[in-house]
């Protein structure tokens, strides 16, 4: 829907079984603001706020994709199941995200805000929970970036912080921290003279490397 929701007494948006929730506008709501009982898809942006639960997944396994404005005691609340959830790089989070039972993967896209500890859950586990830190590609001379992505993989996936590209990420409960930053290919200008490529990589640094990492 692309309209607000203000519920003061109840849920906002529900679906009480198997569905797709889009949620484009502003939803406030006294319990779950949005809320996916079944399997299916939850995709949010604009803003969700909630004295409860802002975005509420039941036992089914949902599939959340979050570039929001999201404040609530519990932002994301996903059950059991085997959960993913993805909080795009525009999103500000606020409140606790927990993951629950079953095998769950949390994605946290480059300079997503969120402010309190993503949990895994840890019943019902057969695989574990996954967490990725990073979406972005990084150039072999962002040695910074390298760092980063390569101290990631170190990480104990049980409980930790990391200060990741500005932002301030907590986690507890996971069993895998893979580093999804990718290196940026360089094989466009690999036919190219170097100093074409370093004049290319000066006027688009933000797309073309020097030398693939
Ligand atoms: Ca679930
Ligand atoms: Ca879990």
């Amino acid at each position: 829907m692309n309209g607000g929701v203000t519920s003061r007494f109840s849920n906002g948006i529900a679906v009480h079984g198997d569905g797709s929730i889009v949620s484009n506008g502003t939803v406030k709501a006294n319990q779950s603001a949005v809320k996916l009982d079944g399997n299916g898809t939850i995709s949010v942006t604009g803003s969700v706020s909630a004295d409860s639960v802002a975005i509420d997944g039941g036992d089914g396994n949902q599939s959340v994709y979050v570039n929001a404005s999201v404040s609530a005691p519990l932002a994301v609340r996903l059950g059991n199941g085997n959960d993913t959830l993805e909080i795009g790089s525009d999103s500000s989070i606020q409140g606790a995200i927990k993951l629950g039972g079953g095998d769950d993967i949390v994605q946290i896209d480059d300079h997503a805000v969120v402010q309190n500890t993503v949990e895994g859950g840890e019943t019902d586990e057969v695989n574990g929970d996954s967490l990725i830190i990073g979406n972005g590609a990084i150039c072999r001379e962002d040695g910074q970036a390298v760092a980063n992505a390569q101290g990631i993989n170190t990480l104990d996936p049980n409980s930790g912080t990391v200060a990741y590209l500005g932002q301030t990420y907590t986690w507890a409960e996971f069993e895998h921290i893979p580093a999804a930053a990718t290196c940026k290919t360089a094989s466009a200008i690999s036919t190219m003279g170097a100093s074409i490529a370093l004049i290319l990589a000066r006027r688009t640094p933000s797309t073309v490397c020097r030398a693939e990492a």
